[in-house]
């Protein structure tokens, strides 16, 4: 049976910085995230016992490397769960520009988890299908659920505790985001490798996962009384402390350039100016910025005209998973 599903790309409010086993993909703290509906992966996944090995087309174009292993890894555990030998023919079409400075990962592997866990027979529930995403990639294990999500780090060793959770579908409550994505581009230093780094030999690591809670405390009852200031303060000081963390590491690093910063001093002044607006930041120079509907109009603008910013891309709140019927990528 084919089977084809949709999953949204998400942006954290309370980051995932560090894992305590990168086999399972633990975090050490648990993050919080939005689901956005601007971006997104739609993959079809077929089982088929004629096939030699398994094949992956990305966006029409046979994929070979680190990511064809990174999906064959994925589907040997789903391979295993339903205790099957049998490969599979994945097509899948990327609707997240990668210069948006969205990690694709996210959407990409909850997109797989789902046709993928279906097509074989399995019967997931939402909990089992974020658990079993969560190797995939950890941040993609929030994808599962639309609105806002939070994935627990869980303490047990293999993994069963850790998945995310739904804290308020996408209709509570409509926040807006814009991708702003900058010309300048540098070697990028992974969010793997990068995390890693950090856990291994940053001193402020550890004031980095004591602060979470808090945040966490916060941002929820924020969420639940739809108080936007309350949001993006929490979300913003969260973003700045998990990149604090990567300037005390050994060698020390940073995701941000000129132009990062230039995005997050116009979204202060906005602020000062009357205009609620918040940034957060992932593992790339580009930055999120939240803002409500009543403003877009003079967010756009504003962002648009940052120099080193070419493009501003708007989203809402998205939704999780969804099956798509007619077996056609869209
Ligand atoms: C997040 N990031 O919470 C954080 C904030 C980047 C900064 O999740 O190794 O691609 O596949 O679990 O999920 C990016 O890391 O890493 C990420 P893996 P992932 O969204």
């Amino acid at each position: 049976m084919k089977v084809t599903a949709k999953a949204h790309t998400n942006i954290a409010l309370i980051k995932y910085w560090g894992k305590r086993d990168e086999g399972l993909i633990l975090p050490t703290n648990n993050s919080l995230s939005v689901t956005l509906d601007g971006f997104f992966t739609t993959t079809s996944v077929e089982f088929k016992p004629d096939l030699t090995k398994d094949s992956f087309l990305l966006n029409d174009e046979e994929v070979e490397g680190e990511q064809s292993i990174r999906v064959t890894n994925f589907l040997n555990l789903v391979r295993e769960l339903a205790q099957e030998e049998v490969y599979a023919e994945v097509k899948s079409i990327n609707a997240v520009p990668t210069a948006a400075g969205f990690a694709s990962s996210a959407s990409g592997f909850a997109a797989l988890a789902a046709a993928s866990s279906k097509a074989i027979g399995l019967n997931l529930t939402d909990t089992e299908l974020s658990r079993l995403t969560r190797q995939g990639s950890g941040s993609a294990c929030r994808s599962i659920f639309g609105g806002f999500a939070e994935w627990l780090q869980g303490v047990e060793a293999d993994g069963s505790d850790s998945y995310a959770v739904p804290i308020a579908p996408k209709e509570h409550w409509d926040i807006r985001v814009a991708a702003v994505v900058l010309s300048s581009k540098m070697k990028k230093v992974s969010s793997r490798s990068g995390m890693k780094r950090t856990v291994e030999t940053s001193p402020f690591f550890k004031g980095w996962v004591e602060s979470i809670p808090a945040d966490l405390e916060g941002i929820k009852q924020g969420i639940l009384d739809k108080d936007f200031e309350k949001v993006g303060e929490i979300a913003e000081a969260n973003c700045l402390k998990m990149h604090a963390t990567t300037l005390g590491a050994n060698p020390p690093f940073t995701y941000w350039l000129d132009t990062t910063m230039a995005v997050m001093q116009t979204v202060q002044q906005l602020r000062s100016a009357g205009i609620p607006a918040y940034f957060t930041i992932d593992a790339g120079p580009n930055v999120k910025v939240l803002y409500l509907p009543e403003h877009e109009a003079k967010i756009q603008e504003t962002l648009q005209h940052i120099p080193g910013v070419t493009e501003v891309k708007l989203s809402r709140v998205g939704q999780g998973i969804t099956y798509l019927e007619d077996e056609e990528l869209v």
